[in-house]
């Protein structure tokens, strides 16, 4: 699968940025992120979609769907990052490059962020750069592609 299409996954309580915790988080909005990811993909041409849910399951359905419609994946998991086993297992059968997206740098916080379950099935973690993280995501993809 060529890198024409990138799939963007966003997990749980990620629908509410820009409400609360703009300290840690920013004050942009998920939508705004998507703009984000969406204008830097369409300079190469690339287009995107988007998934955001609050339930584990529909993240594991979105990543099966992908293995034939995307080439690529940006994910920001939230707090599934530290313990959804089912998401690596769904990312790990991912064809495509993944690159695991986090607005703050979770191994500067409380412990239990320190870990990502995901980290070992991805290609690559961009965190505490806030909405640049994605932008810097997709050139990620992009340079994968190429090699
Ligand atoms: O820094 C990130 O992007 C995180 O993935 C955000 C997750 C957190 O569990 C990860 O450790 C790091 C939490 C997202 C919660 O987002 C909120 C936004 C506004 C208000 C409340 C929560």
């Amino acid at each position: 699968m060529t890198l024409s299409s990138i799939l963007v996954l966003h997990g749980p309580n990620l629908n509410l940025l820009g409400t609360r915790e703009p300290e840690v988080y920013g004050t942009a909005t998920l939508a705004s992120h998507v703009a984000t990811v969406s204008a830097a993909a369409s300079r190469h041409g690339i287009s995107v979609t988007d998934v955001q849910s609050n339930t584990e399951g529909e993240l594991v359905n979105a990543i099966h769907a992908a293995n034939t419609a995307h080439g690529g994946i940006i994910i920001n998991a939230g707090a599934f990052t530290h313990y959804s086993w089912a998401i690596h297992d769904a990312l790990k059968s991912f064809p495509g490059h993944v690159i695991e997206v986090h607005l703050s740098n979770p191994g500067a916080r409380e412990q239990f962020r320190h870990i990502s379950v995901l980290a070992p099935v991805v290609d690559g973690t961009i965190s505490g750069f806030g909405g640049l993280g994605y932008s810097l995501a997709v050139e990620a993809l992009v340079e994968l592609d190429s090699q």
